[in-house]
């Protein structure tokens, strides 16, 4: 019997789905049962050149596009994800594994609002301008044009691909540039498909392309090195943000930056019991705790530490771990068993740092032809010091240590002891607290009694090794241009 002719995931290049080079492939891996499921092939450097090359091809067309027109556009691919939504959810679920649910209404849905969020922003948005009072009693106008930046390099991770893809897709071509994308390696399908949805929304061939493959050596590099770029943001780990940030050094480009974080919850013993488990339960092991803004930090003042963490044990065991499509799943597998080994390796770390585990710690015998997947178990640890490297570093799995404290200051200090910066969460009921605690949390994102709500309005993005700039909202609008100030003696 001969095997099955694999499925290919394509580059998308100047409007086009580029016919695979089979000398150059790779596996494209379900996550949930560690089967093959596509072949994915990967971008050489001279592909990734003809991708920058329709890019700028591109770039003067579509940056002289009237806005009404270029959002249009958006809004039609909004419009289009929506009426393919289910489309979209399965290339989504087959790279991550992620239950179908979570894929459609978090992921998928991002999408939708990322194009029409963005159109709205852009076609509302004003110019500055300032008038200036000169010595000699004249006066002067200033206003500053905004221009698009250029060829923008968008590379992504595995986590939330379609929402962190359209984060950053949708601005930048609403504000008139043209763009190379490189998704995960690991996660390569929705990308693709976007180009599709793209070009029938009426996107000009050459304004979104997409190149696959890996970083070093692969299309990540080949992307960065090329001269064509105008500005690269990326998401992704703080490792490989501060390697990009040396590549594009030389040539001074524009980068944004959105990167790991270890972020910090803060429940306070007046917190309300149950919204705080559920808020909580969310942070933690949302997505299998493969979210950069996951809470792998509780600490709990100690009068509660027993409750909360009896709590959360009982939640974390609710949790069903399962096939994508079985509506009681609630939890996915790791992105990889690369990545499950590394979280496995915090988990033996912890143990021996003197951990209690409370719940989890380990791979779990799913069965159900899941066992070649990339499963770990929810798990929960008491009992590590602060200064502990499972309790510094950033995991990226459905772990969390829970720390006791005693007081606002202590907590505060705590939470502010780490070299990442991108959110924390403060779980009180007294509202002059939560202001004050969230004020003083070094983090580009700071939630009370709350997590993961979005207003795309507002700034995203992380101090320390958490990252580099923002973007939403305005934040977006000034990254993906480049203003020119014009100035008119009056
Ligand atoms: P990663 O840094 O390994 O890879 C991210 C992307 O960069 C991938 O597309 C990868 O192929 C590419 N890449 C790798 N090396 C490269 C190089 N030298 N040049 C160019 N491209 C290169 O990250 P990951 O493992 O895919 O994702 C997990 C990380 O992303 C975690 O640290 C997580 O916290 C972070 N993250 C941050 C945010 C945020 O908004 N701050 C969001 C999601 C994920
Ligand atoms: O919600 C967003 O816009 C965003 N960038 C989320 C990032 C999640 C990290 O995994």
């Amino acid at each position: 019997m001969t095997a099955p002719t694999p499925r290919w995931i394509r580059n998308f290049v100047d409007g086009h789905l580029v016919e695979p080079d089979e000398r150059h492939g790779f596996d494209a891996i379900d996550p949930a049962t560690g089967h093959v499921h596509a072949r994915v092939h990967e971008a050489g450097a001279p592909l990734v050149d003809r991708a920058v090359t329709a890019a700028r091809r591109a770039l003067p067309g579509w940056s002289a596009t009237p806005v009404r027109e270029r959002t249009e556009v958006l809004r039609r691919a909004a419009a289009l994800i929506e009426e393919r939504r289910e489309e979209f959810t399965a290339a989504e679920v087959a790279d991550t594994g992620k239950p179908v649910s979570q894929a459609r209404e978090l992921d998928v849905a991002r999408a939708v609002t990322n194009f029409r969020t963005f159109a709205d922003l852009v076609a509302a948005a004003g110019q500055e301008s300032s008038l200036t009072d000169l010595p000699d009693g004249g006066r002067a106008l200033n206003y500053a044009v905004r221009k698009p930046l250029g060829v923008v390099a968008v590379i992504v991770p595995w986590n939330l691909p379609l929402l962190l893809l359209t984060w950053k897709v949708a601005p930048a071509l609403a504000c008139g540039n043209t763009v190379v994308v490189k998704p995960s390696e690991e996660t390569p399908g929705t990308a693709a498909l976007l180009g599709g949805v793209l070009a029938e929304a009426g996107l000009p061939a050459g304004a979104y392309n997409v190149v696959h493959g890996f970083g070093p050596g692969s299309a990540g590099e080949h992307l960065t090195t090329h001269p064509g770029i105008d500005g690269v943001t990326f998401t992704g780990s703080s490792a490989t943000g501060a390697q990009v940030m040396r590549t594009v050094a030389p040539r001074v480009r524009p980068v944004s930056f959105e990167l790991g974080g270890k972020n910090a919850a803060l429940v306070f013993a007046d917190a309300d019991l149950e919204e705080t488990l559920d808020g909580l339960t969310r942070s933690v092991f949302s997505n299998t705790g493969q979210v950069c803004l996951c809470t792998e930090r509780v600490y709990i003042q100690r009068e509660v530490f027993a409750d909360i963490a009896d709590g959360l044990v009982e939640r974390a065991r609710a949790l069903r771990l399962g096939r994508p499509a079985d509506a009681a799943t609630t939890t996915g597998p790791l992105i990889s068993t690369a990545h499950r080994e590394k979280v496995r390796g915090y988990a033996e770390l912890a143990e021996r740092a003197g951990a209690t585990v409370l719940t989890g710690g380990g791979v779990p015998a799913l069965g159900d032809g899941l066992d070649g997947g990339s499963w770990f178990e929810p798990t929960l640890w008491t009992g590590l010091d602060h200064t502990a490297r499972p309790v510094r570093e950033e995991i990226f799995g459905p772990v969390a240590a829970l720390l006791p404290f005693d007081t606002e200051e202590e907590a505060v200090a705590l939470a502010n002891d780490t070299a990442y910066g991108l959110a924390a969460s403060v779980w009180t009921r007294d509202l002059r607290r939560g202001h004050r605690v969230a004020q003083a949390m070094d983090v580009g994102t700071a939630w009370v009694n709350t997590w993961f709500l979005r207003d795309l309005r507002a700034p995203f993005g992380g101090t320390g090794l958490s990252g580099l700039g923002r973007e939403g909202g305005d934040a977006s609008l000034h990254f993906y241009t480049e203003p020119t100030n014009v100035c008119v003696r009056l």
